[in-house]
């Protein structure tokens, strides 16, 4: 059955978690796991889904899943699909949910090797820009200029690059499919999780999943921000696949910055200098978007 807004299986297979009012993450495994069904076989390393699902006796996962050491996830998933495919097994969705700091970071050693050994997983990063689980610290996919416990968040303070770039990475390893989405944009997101649903190797995706409480923000916010990050071209919506890149969505003219940035106690000590450095990081990173499109096409 084809699953869409409108259409969405009413089997929960995330439910009674302990996650904050307003968490993108725990949002995003209640949706992904009604796209995936109750076959799936779910990896989530040491991070805050894990703390939130995971609490004996009241487990919020209603399908196989287990817990993976912080650095292991793509390890676990690899490991479990091929006992899958050695069982001559083929309708059982692997998947992994790994916060940024355990997949960019920590854990970039063990994706790369699964998607090196070509196995039939689906890797989903929930990107909240920070190790949170542990206490807001900056992870390789905090964004310039987001303040957070170990680092301020201003020009010239030294702590930070851009965010690390997981769908190139994914595409330099020749995967067959890698894509970002929002939980903003549940319509592009579930037509993403189910086209990873039948991919024949690994798939990856990338998905922005706000977190009120260490963006200081309200709950009631999280929708919002995940549809106006999209709108002011901070996250673009792009697809790899078949070595071609396509981007799916590009508004007419960026919303202003002040609509995603605004309300976020992260950015608060932005001046208007800080900006303009976004928004030309933002324009630069555009550019290099569209040319990656007509160099793959
Ligand atoms: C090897 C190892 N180092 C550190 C930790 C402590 N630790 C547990 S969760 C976590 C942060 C996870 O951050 P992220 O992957 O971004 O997920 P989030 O908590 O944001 O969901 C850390 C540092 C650990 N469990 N194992
Ligand atoms: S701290 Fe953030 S990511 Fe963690 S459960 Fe709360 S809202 Fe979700």
């Amino acid at each position: 059955m084809k699953i869409s807004i409108k259409h969405l299986p009413e089997e929960e297979f995330f439910v009674g978690h302990k996650a904050c009012a307003g968490c993108g993450g725990s949002l995003l495994i209640r949706l992904a796991l009604k796209v995936f069904g109750p076959n799936s076989h779910v990896v989530i390393p040491a991070g805050c889904m894990s703390a939130v699902g995971f609490i004996y006796p009241q487990m919020a996962l209603g399908v196989n899943a287990m817990i993976a050491p912080f650095a292991a996830t793509g390890a676990v998933l690899s490991g479990l699909a091929a006992a899958i495919r050695a069982k001559g097994i083929t309708d059982i969705p692997v998947v992994g949910f790994a916060g940024d700091g355990a997949t960019a970071d920590i854990g970039l050693q063990s994706l790369s090797g699964a998607f090196d050994r070509r196995e039939r997983i689906i890797y989903i990063c929930y990107d909240n820009e920070a190790y949170m689980n542990t206490g807001i610290q900056k992870s390789g996919a905090t964004p310039w200029g987001a303040k957070t416990t170990t680092s301020i968040g201003r020009a010239g303070s030294g702590s930070f690059g851009p965010k690390k770039d997981l769908i190139k990475i994914a595409a330099a390893h020749g995967v067959p499919y890698a894509a970002t989405a929002s939980v903003g944009q549940p319509a592009d997101l579930l037509k993403k999780l189910q086209k990873a649903a039948q991919i024949d190797g690994p798939a990856f995706l990338h998905v922005f999943a706000p977190c009120p409480t260490g963006w200081g923000c309200k709950p009631d916010q999280t929708i919002k921000l995940g549809k106006s990050v999209v709108d002011t071209g901070l996250w673009p919506l792009i697809e790899w696949e078949n070595e071609r890149l396509t981007i799916n969505r590009t508004p007419p003219r960026f919303a202003p910055l002040s609509e995603y940035i605004d309300g976020q106690g992260r950015y608060k000590h932005l001046q208007e200098e800080d900006l303009i450095a976004i928004s030309n990081a933002r324009d630069t990173r555009w550019k290099q978007l569209q040319s990656w499109v007509r160099e793959s096409s």
